[in-house]
C-alpha cells in the first residue's frame, strides 16, 4: 500500500508526463491547504527517529545534474526512463549514459555545497542513490523517513515515484510497506535548489542555499495500526494535562490507549474515536515540577496501544502567556535573555544536523548567559529542540516568510501554510518551544501582512499553548537637526501577534549608536515587545579605532550602547527580552568582501571556527547582570 493518496498520484503522474519536467508542482485540486502532494493526508510521523529499522544516513551515490539529464530528452521531453530506474547495462551494447554505481559517494545527511569545492555556489539538481536490504515482518509497516531535504525532493524506491516535497526545512515520509521487495531495494532522490519566485523563501536570502538531504534518513516500522502523533501539554490554567493521541490503521476506530507520566501516578486508559482520535485529561498534581530555565524537569511519557504500538516521549509541561507588556512563563514575568542562530555546524563548514552540533551550539548559548534563543530564519533540526528542552532554553521557531514572496500566488501561500503546519506538528510537545514565528522583514502592505494574518490564524488553530510573532520593521522619526528623536513600532501585522518583535540595526546600517542613549520608543498596542535582531559586522582578531568599522574594538562599541539603550527600555518596562543578530559568522551569498567577509556575513559573536570575539564577553557580562535582577513588574 502506497501512502500517496490516489487521486494526487494520478495528478503528479499526469503532470509528469505533460509538464516540462518534474519541477515544482502547482497546488493540486481538492488538496488540504496545509499539506502537499506526496504528503498524503496524516500528519508527520511524531518522533519519527525513534521507530527507526534501517538508518539509512552515511554514503550515498550522487550525480550532480545542471541539465536535467536525468528527467528529460534532449528536446527538453520528459524522459519515460530517467535516472529513477537505477538502471545497470545488461548487455554491452546497452548504451545507458549514467551509473549511480560508478558514481561518486557523498555524505547524507550533509549539504553538498560543504562536501565538494566544485558544488560551492551550485544550484541545481542532483541524484541520490542509496541501496538496502530489510527483511519485512509479518504485520509490520514501512516509511521512508526525510528529516528534510533542501529544496525540492522527488522521491522513487525500486523506480516508483512515491511523492514531491517542496519545503526544505521539515520533514516527510511515504509509506513504502507494498513498494518494498526482498533482496536489494534502490531508492533515488532528485533535488532541485533552484530558488523559485514561488518558492518560501524565494530569490533572495542572507543565509547559503544549501541543497540536499540535509538531515536523517531511515526506513521506520510500525505495527499495522499504530500512534501516528500525540500532543501533550498543560493547560492555559495550569490545572491539568490536555494531550490527545492520532492513531491510524485498520484497528483505529475504537483502539485503546494507555498513557503513563511520570508525575501523574496512575495510569489512564482512553479509547478511540471513529477517526482514531483518542483526546485525553488528566488533573496536574499542584506540587509536580513545571519545566522552566531554572529547572528544566522533563516528564517520562509512555503511550500504549491496544493495536500493540508503544511510543515514549520526555515532555517538559509549562505554561507561557502574556499581561500587558508583560511575557509571563508559569505565570511569572520572564525577560528573555537570548541570542539568533542559523543552522550551522559550530566545527565545520555546512549545515548543523546532528544531536553533538545542537549540544555545541546551544551550550555556547548557555555560555553567553542565554534563557532563550531565536533559530532563525527556517525550522531547525529536531535535536535542537531536544537539547533545548534538556539545556532549559526557551525558543522562537520561525519559517521561512523572509524579505519578499510572491504573497499572492496560491502556491507560495501552500509552501508557507506547509512549513508552519509541519513545523508545529513536529515540535508542539517541546516544552521550550514558546514562540511560533511566521514572518520576518515583510513590508507591511496588504497582501504581506494578510498572508501573515492567516498564518497566525493557522498556528493558533493547531496550537493555543504558545505565542505568536513576527520580526518586524520599525518606523524612525528624526528631528531637525536629522537625528533620531522617535523608533516606533507600528507594523500592521502587531495586530495580529501576541508578542511584538522588531528588528533594528541603528549603528550599522544606518546613523550611530551614540543616538541610542534617552532614544525613546513607543509601540501601536499595549503587549511585550522583543528585539528579535541587532547587529554588527566584526572581523574576528581585526583591531582598530572605535570608529573604523569591521573591528572589534568597533564592535564593543555597538554593543555596549546597544545594550544600554535595552537596559533603558527593559527599567521602563517596554522591553521584555532580545536576540541579537547573531552566534556565528554564518555563510551569505551577499557577503562578497574579500579579506573581510569572504562570504561570511560577520556578525557573529563567535568566528565561523568558533572563536570568541570581544562582544561576546560584553554581552555575557551583560545577560550575568540582567540575570541577577527580577524582571521589573509592570506598575
Ligand atoms: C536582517 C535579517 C537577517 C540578516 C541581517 C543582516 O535584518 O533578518 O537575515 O542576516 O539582517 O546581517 O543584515
Amino acid at each position: 500500500m502506497v501512502q500517496v493518496v490516489p487521486f494526487l498520484f494520478a495528478i503528479v503522474t499526469i503532470w509528469c508526463v505533460t509538464g516540462s519536467t518534474c519541477q515544482a508542482l502547482p497546488v493540486a485540486p481538492g488538496q488540504t491547504p496545509d499539506r502537499p502532494e506526496g504528503q498524503g493526508l496524516m500528519p508527520p510521523i511524531t518522533s519519527a527517529m525513534s521507530r527507526v529499522a534501517v538508518d539509512l544516513n552515511g554514503q550515498w551515490q550522487h550525480i550532480p545534474d545542471p541539465f536535467d539529464n536525468g528527467s528529460l530528452t534532449h528536446l527538453s521531453k520528459p524522459l519515460a526512463d530517467g535516472f529513477w530506474l537505477d538502471r545497470t547495462r545488461n548487455f554491452p551494447t546497452e548504451r545507458i549514459e549514467y551509473s549511480f554505481d560508478a558514481a561518486q559517494p557523498i555524505s547524507v545527511p550533509g549539504d553538498w555545497n560543504s562536501q565538494r569545492d566544485d558544488l560551492f555556489f551550485y544550484e541545481g539538481t542532483l541524484w541520490y542513490r542509496r541501496t538496502f536490504t530489510l527483511d519485512q515482518r509479518d504485520g509490520m509497516r514501512q516509511f521512508l523517513h526525510f528529516g528534510a531535504v533542501n529544496r525540492h525532493a522527488d522521491v522513487w524506491l525500486n523506480g516508483t515515484h512515491l511523492g514531491s516535497h517542496h519545503v526544505g526545512f521539515t520533514p516527510f515520509s511515504f509509506e513504502i510497506t507494498d513498494t518494498l521487495r526482498d533482496g536489494e531495494n534502490s531508492v533515488v532522490v532528485r533535488v532541485d535548489n533552484r530558488r523559485r519566485p514561488e518558492d518560501v523563501p524565494a530569490m533572495r536570502t542572507d543565509w547559503w542555499n544549501y541543497g540536499g538531504i540535509t538531515r536523517d534518513v531511515a526506513i521506520l516500522e510500525t505495527p499495522e495500526t499504530f500512534i501516528r502523533s500525540w500532543e501533550f501539554k498543560l493547560s492555559a490554567d495550569g490545572t491539568e494535562v490536555l494531550g490527545s493521541m492520532t492513531l491510524e490503521g485498520p484497528a483505529a476506530a475504537g483502539a485503546r490507549c494507555t498513557v503513563n507520566i511520570d508525575a501523574m501516578g496512575n495510569p489512564r486508559t482512553v479509547t478511540a474515536d471513529a477517526s482514531g482520535h483518542a483526546p485525553v485529561r488528566m488533573p496536574w498534581p499542584e506540587r509536580a515540577p513545571r519545566w522552566s530555565p531554572e529547572a528544566p524537569v522533563l516528564q517520562n511519557v509512555e503511550i500504549a496501544s491496544s493495536t500493540g504500538d508503544r511510543v515514549a516521549d520526555r515532555i517538559g509541561f509549562r505554561t507561557i502567556s502574556t499581561r500587558g507588556r508583560d511575557i509571563l512563563l508559569n505565570g511569572s514575568p520572564v525577560f528573555l535573555r537570548g541570542i539568533c542562530l542559523h543552522e550551522e555546524a559550530p566545527d565545520r563548514p555546512g549545515r548543523a544536523w546532528s544531536e553533538d552540533d545542537a549540544r555545541t551550539l546551544l551550550g555556547w548559548a548557555k555560555d553567553l548567559g542565554c534563557n532563550y534563543v531565536r533559530l532563525a530564519h527556517y525550522t531547525h533540526n529536531e535535536h535542537m529542540l531536544h537539547v533545548a528542552d534538556e539545556l532549559g532554553l526557551m525558543v522562537w521557531a520561525e519559517i521561512p516568510v523572509y524579505w519578499v514572496l510572491d504573497f499572492e500566488n496560491p502556491v507560495t501561500q501552500t509552501y508557507a501554510q506547509t512549513h508552519l503546519t509541519e513545523m508545529i506538528e513536529r515540535d508542539r510537545n517541546r516544552a521550550s518551544v514558546v514562540i511560533w514565528s511566521v514572518g520576518n522583514e515583510n513590508e507591511g502592505n496588504d497582501a504581506q501582512t494578510a498572508l501573515r494574518r492567516d498564518l497566525a490564524a493557522t498556528a493558533r488553530r493547531l496550537d493555543d499553548s504558545r505565542l505568536i510573532s513576527a520580526a518586524c520593521f520599525v518606523t524612525m522619526t528624526r528631528g531637525d537637526d536629522a537625528k533620531l528623536n522617535n523608533v516606533i513600532v507600528e507594523d500592521p501585522f502587531g495586530e495580529f501577534a501576541d508578542v511584538l518583535a522588531i528588528n533594528e540595526y541603528i549603528g550599522w546600517y544606518h546613523d550611530d549608536t551614540d543616538q541610542l542613549a534617552g532614544l525613546p520608543l513607543s509601540t501601536a498596542w499595549e503587549k511585550p515587545l522583543l528585539f528579535s535582531e541587532f547587529g554588527v559586522g566584526v572581523k574576528q582578531g581585526l583591531a582598530g579605532g572605535t570608529d573604523e568599522i569591521w573591528t572589534e574594538d568597533f564592535g564593543v562599541r555597538f554593543y555596549e550602547h546597544q545594550l544600554a539603550w535595552c537596559d533603558e527600555l527593559r527599567k521602563e518596562g517596554m522591553l521584555q527580552g532580545l536576540s541579537p543578530w547573531i552566534l556565528k559568522d554564518f555563510r551569505s551569498p551577499r557577503r562578497p568582501l574579500g579579506g573581510i567577509q569572504d562570504w561570511y556575513n560577520r556578525k557573529g559573536l563567535i568566528s565561523e571556527t568558533g572563536q570568541l570575539k570581544r562582544v561576546f564577553d560584553v554581552v555575557r557580562r551583560q545577560y550575568e547582570t540582567w540575570a541577577e535582577e527580577a524582571p521589573p513588574q509592570q506598575p
